[in-house]
């Protein structure tokens, strides 16, 4: 896969977070290629790291005038954020490109390989592609250059195959999934008194890179042989007495670590993490005089020991009340969780619909029924069904003398399905010139109408933006559906203004979607920053059959994860509280 080089933007251009963020690792990762020293790569790296959590639009805050102050940025790196920000490019980043490979880049992505090695290759071999390493491996050339041996060639013939296999972090989707199967057969192994998930799956993030398990173990043997013996266990990486890490064949790592249960809770916060939440926890302790390892706090003086049993006593020491791991970024809830001030965040059992479905009348799989009584099984008390207006041709969009027929359909179906109500929506285009699929006078006939953008995606961000602000401004267009466009691992965000898009949202009411498909669309630093400047938010499984019904739970992990809570959210109304709140 070749790597996209930067377009040329406009001097209007947008550029996001992801971007800017990727384009400061990737200035870190030439200048390791290239042999400098090493803090300036650290420096690029930490920075990246910042802006990509960020929870606004970092390049809209340079263009105001209102930079945000980033930890780890000093003069140097601030004045090319703003260079960024203002021009999409970045000269000194267009510089090294010219001076590092292509093919490099791509070397590095292959796991167990470091900037060093390529450093190594390039130099001494003048390998510049994955394929000329590939057969330089495979031929034994490697082991030639002083610094790597036989097992550097197994090692990147290994690392190829992954790569190829899995070039990219795991959906949380998949991880659950995966996840579920691990605990189901380690639940039961012996000596086994609790066992969790604990890192980012815990914390629940969009993308998982590798698995985390904690087990209470009055004896550790048993489940760590009990993990390495699994079916789908491909390699042991490294096994230990009080930890195991495998790597299943089809993909990720897993880490299993074990602790005694007395000191259950200890070992969970260390392990679920967020590595940023852990040192902003040390730094507290440190101020009490304690060290903090995943085995306690150790008290520096006396080197005694401080273990306990449940998370919530390990908050405690440092007087903090226990805080849900969705929020443990190091993103400002320590600050909040000391002034008394954590969200209440929505949970599961709030959701009383979903307001982004789909049938079998356009690109879904099942009938309404089918979808409706599905979603009772749920325990939802209804649902919006939001098939597609007809531009969008490929989901047999429906044109409006169907839209009639579809509202009688549903209204005979209510009769039915009573007290169960289904809402006749729309998923309605946003077409490339801004203007709507349907005219006013049917969009007003519908209970709810999500606007989206699904096709001409290649135009500059304001038009972009335009056409977003045009559907948040028709009066109405209750929710903007998916509203960055990203899929997953698939396909990035568009370059959309986001502040302005929030700032309209909230003063026009019109909210904002959480998709829990796998385009997971508001991403979680955006759909926190939707919240903050006012805007109402939803949470949408996007379900095209019955069992994808059951996504719309990521939609509440991002929400938690974007400090929402339950009144900010529209489909924890019940669904005439819901058409109240759209009219
Ligand atoms: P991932 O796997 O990339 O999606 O992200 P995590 O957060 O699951 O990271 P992982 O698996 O490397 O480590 C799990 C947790 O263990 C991590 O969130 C915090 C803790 N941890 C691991 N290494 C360190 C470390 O070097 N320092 C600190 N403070 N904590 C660590
Ligand atoms: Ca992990
Ligand atoms: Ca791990
Ligand atoms: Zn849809």
């Amino acid at each position: 896969m070749p790597r996209p080089r930067s377009a040329p933007r406009s001097s209007d251009a947008v550029i996001s977070n992801a971007e800017m963020a990727r384009i400061f690792t990737e200035i870190a990762d030439m200048l390791e290629i290239l042999g400098e020293v090493v803090y300036k790569a650290v420096a690029y790296r930490r920075v990246a790291d910042a802006v990509e959590r960020y929870p606004d639009d970092v390049a809209a805050r340079f263009r105001r005038g209102d930079p945000p102050k980033l930890p780890g940025a000093g003069e140097a790196l601030t004045a090319k954020l703003a260079e960024l920000a203002h021009t999409g490019r970045l000269e000194y980043h267009e510089r090294l490109r010219t001076q590092v490979p292509d093919g490099l880049l791509e070397i590095l992505r292959i796991p167990g390989i470091g900037p060093k090695t390529v450093r190594l290759i390039s130099t001494e071999l003048g390998i510049d592609s994955i394929e000329a390493l590939r057969v330089a491996a495979e031929e034994g050339h490697l082991r030639v250059v002083k610094g790597l041996s036989e097992r550097t060639e197994a090692n990147v013939l290994d690392g190829i195959a992954r790569l190829e296999r899995r070039s990219t972090r795991m959906l949380i989707h998949d991880a659950d999934a995966l996840m579920a199967g691990l605990l189901d057969r380690l639940r039961d192994v012996a000596g086994v008194r609790r066992i969790e998930v604990a890192g980012s799956l815990r914390r629940r993030r969009a993308t998982i890179g590798d698995l985390d398990l904690l087990a209470a173990v009055d004896d550790p043997t048993a489940v760590i042989a009990a993990l390495d013996g699994l079916r789908e266990v491909d390699r042991v990486v490294a096994a230990g007495t009080d930890k195991s890490s495998i790597i299943l064949s089809d993909g990720p790592r897993v880490d299993l670590m074990v602790c005694p249960p007395e000191a259950w809770g200890t070992h969970l916060v260390h392990f679920t993490g967020s590595k940023d939440h852990n040192i902003a926890l040390r730094g507290m302790a440190l101020d009490r005089g304690w060290s903090l390892s995943e085995k306690g706090w150790k008290v520096i003086e006396t080197g005694e020991l401080l273990r306990d049993a449940e998370e919530a006593d390990v908050y405690a020491r440092l007087g903090l009340p226990w805080i849900p791991p969705e929020l443990r970024e190091g993103d400002g809830e320590i600050e909040a969780a000391l002034a008394d001030a954590l969200p209440d965040l929505v949970t599961h059992t709030d959701v009383r619909g979903d307001t982004h479905t789909h049938s079998d009348w356009t690109d879904g799989v099942d009938s309404i029924e089918t979808m409706a009584r599905a979603a009772r099984e749920l325990g939802h008390e209804y649902i919006v069904l939001t098939d597609h207006s007809p531009s969008l041709g490929i989901t047999r969009g429906l044109l409006p003398e169907r839209v009639e027929e579809q509202r009688v359909e549903i209204a005979r179906l209510n009769r039915d399905l009573s007290p169960f109500r289904v809402l006749h929506g729309t998923e309605l285009e946003i077409r490339a010139d801004a203007s709507l699929d349907y005219p006013d006078e049917l969009l007003s006939r519908f209970d709810v109408v999500i606007a989206s953008i699904h096709t001409g995606r290649n135009q500059w961000g304001e038009r972009l933006t335009r056409r977003a602000l045009a559907a948040i401004e028709n009066p109405h267009v209750d929710v903007l559906a998916h509203p960055s466009g990203r899929i997953v691992n698939r396909r990035d965000p568009l370059p959309l203004d986001w502040p302005r898009l929030f700032e309209a949202a909230a003063r026009t009411g019109t909210a904002l979607e959480i998709n829990g498909s796998p385009r997971l669309d508001l991403e979680d630093s955006l759909a926190r920053a939707a919240g903050r400047a006012g805007a109402r938010l939803t949470l949408a499984s996007d379900a095209h059959r019955t069992e994808e019904l059951a996504q719309q739970r990521y939609a509440v992990d991002i929400a938690r994860r974007a400090w929402l809570s339950a009144d900010q959210l529209l489909d924890t109304r019940d669904a005439d509280g819901l058409l109240g709140l759209l009219r």
